[in-house]
């Protein structure tokens, strides 16, 4: 049957939508040159060797600004959302600082993902090699992991250390940091290698794990960040925030770990290893709440195996219990009950929140 072919206005609607994201993102890389080369060019890194000064932009480009840059690219939305609720007009340089940010939390994100992987046995990221499995990278991906989360503090420093948020956005990194890494800690301690404890896997132990690891700085970092640039400082304002934030990232994490099981690798950019690194994932979660003593056989005698044919017993298992459709329904319902929430407030324009929710609901990648 051939394809019908939409109406020229909306047709056109579509274009310059298409239009205007290509335009937001290519801005908002060239924020990210811009950052890379002050940071290249600094007093220290100007005094060392120039393969110093190779190495750490090398770096950077490979894992900085390769991602969908969402959380970078959300300060700026925000910050949007806020003002225009004000009926404000932002200057250039309000948003070079809100895309400046953006890119200190794309900063903290490849941080947490090159060490990420090296803790995950990965393979790919973004469509290409994970960083440590570079030859000449190795284990050196640590040191650059440490460098990237540096440059953060740097660059809060040239840009922001004028402003009365400073301190606040200090904090906040701070904060955030720390509780993303009590989250890995949880995410990693809860799937030892070598041992499949199937008691592990509850619901509770499980959105713990991922409120750390994801939400915060996956959403309530970008979103708290556009509020203390927009000079927001009511605490119930970023409680509220936290709170929404939280739930949406509870969701995203679910996907992620649908995708990493039922995702293609080619649109998500990496081969799942949830199930090889035993890890406390969504999918599992719910296969033991539905499986029967059979499946559960299957389950622990499979799980944590780094073979593609136990992998592929364990997704025969969650294929059989209908994880699929499961997941449709959860995100439907998650979807829902956080408009509802978005809804019910008026501390936060709404746009805010929809914005990113929209970008994530039934995302592919
Ligand atoms: C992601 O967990 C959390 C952080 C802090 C990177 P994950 O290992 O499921 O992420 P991915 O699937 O991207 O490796
Ligand atoms: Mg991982
Ligand atoms: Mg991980
Ligand atoms: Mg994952």
């Amino acid at each position: 049957m051939a394809a019908v072919e939409a109406p020229p206005a909306k047709q056109a609607r579509t274009d310059a939508k298409t239009d205007a994201k290509t335009d937001a993102k290519q801005e908002f890389l060239k924020v990210f040159e811009r950052l890379r080369d002050e940071i290249v060019g600094d007093e220290l890194l100007a005094g060392q060797p120039e393969s110093s000064q190779q190495w750490v932009k090398e770096m950077m480009d490979y894992n900085v600004p390769l991602g969908k840059l969402n959380r970078g690219m959300a300060v700026l939305d925000v910050v949007r959302s806020l003002a225009g609720a004000r009926g404000h007009q932002l200057s250039e340089e309000e948003v070079f600082r809100a895309q400046a940010l953006g890119w200190c939390i794309e900063f903290l994100q490849a941080y947490f993902l090159v060490a990420d992987d090296i803790m995950d046995s990965s393979i790919t990221r973004r469509g290409q090699p994970c960083w440590y499995r570079q030859p000449k990278v190795g284990m050196v991906a640590i040191n650059d992991g440490i460098i990237l989360e540096a440059c953060i503090y740097r660059i809060l420093k040239k840009h922001f250390s004028s402003l009365p948020a400073y301190v606040h956005l200090l904090e906040l990194f701070h904060e955030v940091t720390y509780q993303t890494a009590h989250g890995q800690l949880l995410d990693t301690t809860t799937a030892p290698i070598g041992t499949v404890d199937l008691s592990r896997y509850t619901l509770p132990t499980y959105m713990r794990i991922v409120t750390y690891k994801t939400a915060f700085y996956t959403f309530y970092l970008p979103v708290a960040c556009g509020m203390r640039l927009a000079g927001i400082t009511e605490e119930a304002a970023y409680k509220l925030a936290e709170e929404i934030c939280v739930s949406m990232g509870q969701y995203f994490q679910i996907q992620d770990d649908y995708l990493d099981c039922f995702g293609d690798p080619e649109v998500i950019g990496k081969i799942g290893t949830d199930i090889q690194d035993n890890k406390c994932s969504w999918l599992v979660v719910q296969a033991l709440q539905r499986a029967s003593d059979e499946q559960k056989k299957i389950i622990e005698e499979s799980y944590g195996k780094d073979e593609e044919a136990a992998v592929q017993r364990v997704k025969a298992v969650y294929r059989e219990l209908g994880l699929e459709g499961v997941f449709k329904q959860y995100e439907q319902e998650s979807y829902e009950g956080l408009v509802k929430t978005i809804e019910g407030q008026d501390l936060l324009p709404q746009g805010v929140f929809t914005m990113l929710l929209k970008k994530i609901y039934k995302r592919q990648k």
